[in-house]
């Protein structure tokens, strides 16, 4: 173009055209001809030779065949033929000629040039150019990447596209693998319909190619050199995925629809749960040569629609994650993709999809792109869409995230291999997320016992009358010559002939295999040694403590570090606050070669400004985090602000837990009311998964709690919920009532990783984080361990007078321990419980035992009677209590957690204390003086 000479007539007016445009806004013309015109001098006025007088009109012309051009790029997606049940597109004037004011004869009056596009290549005029955007643009594929605003990604894929680089002939497809590949998914559920009639599968049939995109994301995956992948999806075609995708063999899927009794699995403590076939797990090593060159696992995940993407995400993100190295971890995108496969009501629908996209360009989330495939039968259940989403493609949700989308109808087989290459090719170069919506159909009812026709009966008389896709590629294949009707028949025949063989040889009882987790070495947790000597911490405390040079801190934080930096001084005094407690843990965890991965909203500084893992130069802005710095370290330390959700963030964290359960993993609350937004991802994961799973989580909650007179929603973390779905072997719970506990209680749960792994909830300190109830000595760190109990030791002198044990935990026992009335009450001894779960009711009863003159055994908590530890403690203490009068001292029953006024806080904390130390035990029915607030029950 720079060749003045060559440019002429109508084409010489549109350069003029787009050389004013690109005057006024460069950005409005295309990179390379962005590149030419940097470079270009129009000719001057009547230069050379002179210009073809073109009118006006002719100028419109071009300019209308152009738009036409664009506007099929842009908006061709709304007119392509997407759904296989033949409703009509919903179309855009933008994609008519007219609209542009322009005929088939003006269009193939103009030159193809005028259009920058291979498709333009080769092409007789505008019109021709215009079909070809057509065939690309308007048939079975949608692309849907307008939105993206990067315009490198955006050429990209769009040249993508239109050079065809993705489709035969350029790559080619091997339509009878394909073909062959379509019959044994649908044989697979042909065979199960007919074996198993009455029992549910969500048959894939309908949106059969899901498995062909698979494969082609997983080939393109391997080669490209990554060495795993993650699959998340819920129930539609998870079985048929398992068999075809996951190898997860015939006689395994064949014996759990069997469901036979089993000695192992059925116990006579009925304790055993495991789950439902079609939430299982599964994974598959794809070989090369003798050595294993890509992983692929599909994790477990409950019936909540769309809980475990963010489960997936991070278990990619930890699968590439290297962390043998001291300092920040070191992230490759390349090692391992996730893939998440939605249902068109459950994407739009369900929140914690929204909150997984906002994960993904995040830095402490990334993932290197996840391809996402929503699996669109057009309905939900028996809901349409347009009762599902306000939306216009059930993938909007994606738009806004700049996820380029490909609508890709279902039932023709090339276009959603080009569909699935394209995605991992974008995924691969960008680094990126990429989606595809494959639109099919559900041919039965949403379990296959359902009658669809009830609610849609005009879809399903289609349906019926609509062939498989296997049918309809048979059928084209059969036309292109490539197969005979005969052979493709065979296809059918030999994969029913192998499920056939293997039902016929099955034995359910072996074949069935289900997951159960390790029994852990008994008192596994109580043989940890967990002190670490005073030289060692000394030495730590020091590392922290220093900068590199020319760093400069805060001068607000200059004091508290002088301070620290004299912790050691004394082994004997209670230097050591909570904050620096929780730091000489991870540092010496660190130092013992366990990475560690803390994350949370705002855990960088921490809630209550005490944590400052991250400190920033005043004068440079720059970071330094000290646990990455420290010489001591042989591992990585990873820490990052969360985005502001507990669902997705948790989520994440569980999958990265699970997947590399070497590391620990802490995850803090801002406070822990908020953890009940993650109560999803707490039932269903954290909590059950070794249950229904036999994984074994061992993540740590970080969750503030305490009632401080801060508000109904700064209070209180529900530790009622945790203690209900604390059973069997499932968790740890904890509120610690001293720095040293939480040092020790920390170490342990690293040095359990991986011999008693268990999820570790933690009821963190508020104001008590700088109380100095809560110090501890150097020498507690050196020596002590994590104490479950913790008697009074005050008291253990005049044990004998005691008449009343208080059981307490957290900061009601700290405000009871420091409270004016304590000293006077001396027939009263104050126990705390630091570990709640699992509790050991014979420790607990050697603690009350050493009381022989205690007449009843007081419960008292903060928390309202219905909330908090009650419930839970209520059988632990009788069982312990040997007959004696067992007694609640609590806030009566209540909606809400906590007082929404400071004063009144105080005030009813105030009449919990003085009811605690009474000096005479009330009689059970009466009430005590002073306490007409607080509930006081007698069990037993
Ligand atoms: C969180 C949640 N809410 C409700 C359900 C009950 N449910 C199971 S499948 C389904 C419809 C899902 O529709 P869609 O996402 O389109 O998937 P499809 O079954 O059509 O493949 C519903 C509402 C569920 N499993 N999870
Ligand atoms: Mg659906």
């Amino acid at each position: 173009m720079t060749n003045w000479q060559g440019v002429t007539g109508v084409n010489r007016a549109y350069v003029l055209e787009l050389y004013d445009r690109y005057l006024k806004d460069p950005n409005a013309v295309d990179a390379e001809t962005r590149a030419l015109f940097a470079t270009w001098t129009p000719p001057a006025e009547g230069a050379d030779e002179a210009p073809v007088a073109l009118g006006e009109s002719a100028l419109q012309k071009a300019v209308g065949a152009v738009n036409l051009a664009q506007s099929i790029r842009r908006y061709g997606h709304l007119a392509a033929q997407l759904d296989p049940l033949g409703s009509t597109p919903l179309g855009d004037p933008s994609l008519d000629a007219a609209t542009h004011g322009v005929t088939d004869d003006d269009l193939r009056a103009l030159p193809p040039t005028i259009i920058s596009s291979p498709l333009a290549d080769g092409a007789a005029n505008m019109l021709d150019v215009v079909n070809r955007f057509r065939a690309v643009y308007c048939a079975t594929s949608g692309h849907d990447y307008s939105h993206v605003f990067v315009p490198e990604e955006r050429q990209w894929l769009r040249a993508a596209v239109e050079n065809g680089q993705f489709r035969a002939p350029v790559d080619p497809i091997d339509p009878v693998a394909l073909l062959d590949r379509l019959s044994q998914v649908e044989s697979f559920e042909r065979f199960l319909h007919r074996a198993f009639q009455a029992k549910t599968r969500f048959s894939i049939e309908g949106l059969d190619m899901t498995v062909p995109i698979l494969d082609e994301i997983i080939g393109d995956a391997a080669e490209a050199g990554a060495s795993s992948m993650f699959i998340g999806m819920a129930h539609r075609g998870r079985l048929n995925i398992m068999a075809h995708v996951l190898n997860k063999p015939y006689a395994q899927i064949l014996a759990e629809f069997k469901d036979p009794v089993t000695k192992g699995h059925f116990q006579d403590d009925m304790s055993w749960t495991g789950d439902v076939k079609y939430h299982a797990g599964a994974h598959r090593a794809i070989p090369n040569g003798r050595e294993v060159r890509m992983v692929v696992s599909m994790p477990p995940n409950p019936s909540h629609l769309e809980a475990v993407d963010p489960v997936v995400v991070g278990m990619a993100r930890a699968a590439g994650t290297n962390v043998d190295q001291a300092g920040p971890p070191v992230f490759d995108p390349t090692m391992s993709i996730p893939v998440l496969i939605h249902g068109d009501s459950a994407f739009p629908g369900q929140g914690i999809v929204a909150e997984t996209l906002n994960l993904a360009r995040l830095a402490g989330y990334n993932t290197g792109g996840t391809i996402h495939i929503i699996i669109n039968n057009q309905l939900g259940f028996t809901a349409m869409s347009r009762e599902s989403f306000s939306t216009s493609y059930a993938s909007g949700l994606a738009r806004g995230f700049k996820v380029p989308i490909v609508h890709v109808n279902a039932d023709d087989p090339e276009a959603c291999v080009e569909a699935a290459r394209l995605a991992i090719a974008y995924r691969n170069t960008f680094k990126r997320d990429f989606l595809i919506d494959l639109v099919g159909y559900r041919r039965h009812g949403h379990n296959e016992g359902d009658e669809p026709a009830f609610t849609q009966p005009l879809m399903y008389q289609k349906i019926a009358a609509h062939p498989t896709v296997r049918e309809i590629f048979a059928t084209t294949l059969e036309a292109r010559g490539l197969i005979t009707a005969a052979q493709s028949a065979e296809m059918n025949t030999k994969y029913l002939g192998t499920l056939q063989v293997a039902l016929d040889g099955l034995k359910p009882e072996v074949d069935f295999v289900e997951p159960i987790p390790p029994v852990p070495p008994s008192g596994a947790a109580a043989k940890v040694k967990t002190g670490v000597p005073l030289e060692r911490l000394g030495e730590l405390n020091t590392s922290l403590l220093a900068l590199p040079d020319g760093f400069n801190v805060h001068k607000k934080l200059v004091r508290g570090r002088e301070k620290r930096a004299q912790i050691f001084a004394q082994p004997g005094e209670r230097s050591i606050d909570w904050a620096a407690a929780e730091e000489l843990a991870y540092a010496s965890i660190l130092s013992e070669g366990v990475s560690i991965r803390l994350t949370g909203e705002d855990v960088q500084r921490g809630t209550f400004s005490h944590r400052h893992a991250v400190l920033h130069d005043p004068g440079t802005g720059e970071k330094y985090a000290p646990l990455q710095g420290i010489p001591q370290a042989r591992a990585a330390f990873e820490i990052h602000n969360s985005p502001l959700t507990e669902l997705a963030t948790i989520g994440f964290e569980f999958g990265y837990n699970v997947q590399e359960p070497s590391r620990l993993v802490v995850w803090e609350a801002q406070y822990g009311d908020f953890i009940n937004g993650a109560q999803m991802i707490l039932d269903e994961f954290l909590l059950s998964a070794r249950s229904k799973w036999g994984q074994r989580p061992s993540m740590v909650l970080l969750l503030p709690h305490a009632h401080e007179g801060a508000g109904p929603e700064h209070s209180s973390a529900r530790p009622e919920r945790f203690l209900q779905l604390a059973a069997d072997i499932n968790v740890r719970i904890a509120n610690c009532t001293s720095a040293a506990q939480f040092f020790h209680l920390m170490r342990r749960q690293a040095a359990l990783l991986l011999v008693d792994p268990l999820p570790l909830v933690v009821l963190t300190p508020k104001s008590l984080l700088r109380h100095p109830f809560m110090a501890s000595t150097p020498q507690e760190l050196a020596d002590g361990r994590f104490y479950r109990m913790l008697d009074d030791e005050s008291a253990l002198g005049r044990a004998s007078e005691v008449r009343r044990v208080l059981l307490c935990t957290g900061k009601m026992a700290v405000d009871l321990l420091t409270s004016e009335q304590r000293e006077a009450a001396r027939n009263v001894a104050i126990c705390r419980l630091e570990q709640l779960y699992p509790l050991n009711v014979d420790d607990l009863r050697s603690m009350l035992n050493g009381y022989t003159n205690a007449e009843e055994i007081v419960w008292v908590q903060e928390e309202p009677e219905n909330m908090g530890y009650w419930d839970f403690m209520r059988s632990n203490i009788e069982a312990a209590a040997a007959g004696r009068t067992v007694r609640l001292i609590a806030r009566p029953r209540s909606a809400s957690p906590a007082e929404g006024s400071s004063a009144r806080h105080s005030y009813h904390q105030q009449l919990l204390v003085e009811a605690a130390l009474a000096p005479t035990a009330p009689k059970a029915s009466g009430r005590s003086r002073g306490a007409k607030p607080a509930a006081e029950k007698v069990a037993g």
